[in-house]
C-alpha cells in the first residue's frame, strides 16, 4: 500500500537510515548471493535494493553511472576495450555506448539474477546490453581478472556493491594487482570508492594499496546520490605506469563525443566542469587521504 516506507539500516552506517516511500512491491526474491528487492516509490521512481542496500533509483542513477563511466573515459584518448565489474543493471554499459572509440566491452556480473530483474524493471538501464560491443561473462570478476590477458584493457569500471557478502575482495589489494596486469600501460582503474562521511578507513585503505599498486596517478573523486547512504559516493581513479594520465583534465572531453548511443537519450549530470570539480574534496577529506 502507499504507506509503506522502506527503511535501511546496516553496520557500515550503525543507526542510520534512510527512508522511501513505497508505492508497490515489483519483485521479492533470492538468489545465490543475495537477497534481491523491487519496488515503485513515490517519488523516486523504482528502486533496487540488494540485501537491503539501495543499489539504485530511477531518479538519481544518472549522477552515479555517468561519473563512474565518464570520469575514466574521458581522462584517457579513444578508449576502445573496457571492462565492467558488477553494473548488472546495464546502467554503465549505456554510458561507456556513448563512446565511438570503444569497440569492445566485456562485463563480469556475478548474479544472472539481478540482470534479469533489471531487464523486467529497468529498461532504462538495461538498454545498455543492446550495444553489440558488449560482451556478457555470468561470474566472480575477481576470478575473471585473474584470469584475463595481461594489459587487455584501455579502462576498468568496478561497479560493485559493498564490501560485504559477493564484492568483499573487490577492494583488496590482490584484487587491484590483478586489474592492474589486466590494464594496458597508461591504462586506467574506476572503482566505486564508497562515502568520505562514512567510510574513512576503508577509503584510507584502498587508497593505500592502490598507491602500492598503480605506479601512475591515483586520485578520490567524489558526488552526489540522493539515496545512497550519506548522501555522496567516491570513486577512486587509478592510472597504470606509461602515458601519464591527467585525471582532473579529461582530455576526450564529452562535449566532442559524437555520442555513439543509438538510443537517445541526454546526459543528466556530468559535464567537463563536473568532471574537473569532482576531485575538488573539502579540507577533513583531504587531510585524511593524505595522511595515507
Ligand atoms: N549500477 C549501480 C548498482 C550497483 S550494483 C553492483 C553489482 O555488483 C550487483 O549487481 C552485484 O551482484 C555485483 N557484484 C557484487 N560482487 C561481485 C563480484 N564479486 N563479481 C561480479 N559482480 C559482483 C552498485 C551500487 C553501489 C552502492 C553503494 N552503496
Amino acid at each position: 500500500g502507499a504507506n509503506k516506507v522502506l527503511y535501511y539500516n546496516n553496520p557500515m552506517w550503525p543507526g542510520e537510515a534512510h527512508s522511501l516511500k513505497v508505492e508497490k512491491i515489483l519483485y521479492q526474491g533470492r538468489s545465490e548471493f543475495q537477497e534481491i528487492l523491487v519496488f515503485e516509490s513515490s517519488t523516486y521512481g523504482n528502486v533496487l535494493v540488494l540485501d537491503g542496500i539501495v543499489q539504485l533509483t530511477e531518479k538519481d542513477e544518472c549522477a552515479y553511472q555517468e561519473m563512474i563511466a565518464h570520469l575514466p573515459l574521458c581522462s584517457i584518448s579513444s578508449p576502445k576495450t573496457v571492462l565492467v565489474v558488477g553494473g548488472g543493471d546495464g546502467g554503465v554499459l549505456r554510458e561507456i555506448s556513448r563512446h565511438s572509440s570503444v569497440e569492445h566491452i566485456d562485463i563480469c556480473e556475478i548474479d544472472k539474477l539481478v540482470i534479469d530483474v533489471c531487464k523486467e524493471f529497468f529498461p532504462d538501464l538495461y538498454i545498455g546490453f543492446a550495444d553489440p560491443r558488449v560482451r556478457l561473462c555470468v561470474g566472480d570478476a575477481a576470478e575473471f581478472l585473474r584470469n584475463a590477458p595481461e594489459a587487455m584493457y584501455d579502462a576498468i569500471i568496478v561497479d560493485s556493491s559493498d564490501p560485504v557478502g559477493p564484492a568483499q575482495e573487490l577492494v583488496e589489494k590482490p584484487f587491484f594487482e590483478t586489474a592492474a596486469r589486466a590494464l594496458r600501460p597508461g591504462g586506467v582503474l574506476c572503482s566505486m570508492a564508497e562515502s568520505m562521511w562514512l567510510h574513512t578507513h576503508l577509503i584510507q585503505d584502498m587508497v593505500s594499496a592502490c598507491r602500492e599498486t598503480f605506479k601512475g596517478s591515483v586520485r578520490y573523486a567524489w558526488t552526489s546520490v540522493p539515496t545512497y547512504p550519506s548522501g555522496v559516493i567516491g570513486f577512486l581513479l587509478c592510472s597504470t605506469e606509461g602515458p601519464p594520465v591527467d585525471f582532473l583534465n579529461p582530455i576526450n572531453p564529452i562535449e566532442k563525443l559524437d555520442g555513439a548511443l543509438h538510443f537517445k537519450r541526454e546526459l543528466r549530470f556530468y559535464n567537463s566542469e563536473i568532471h574537473t570539480a569532482a576531485f575538488t574534496l573539502p579540507s577533513f577529506a583531504k587531510k585524511e587521504l593524505s595522511a595515507v
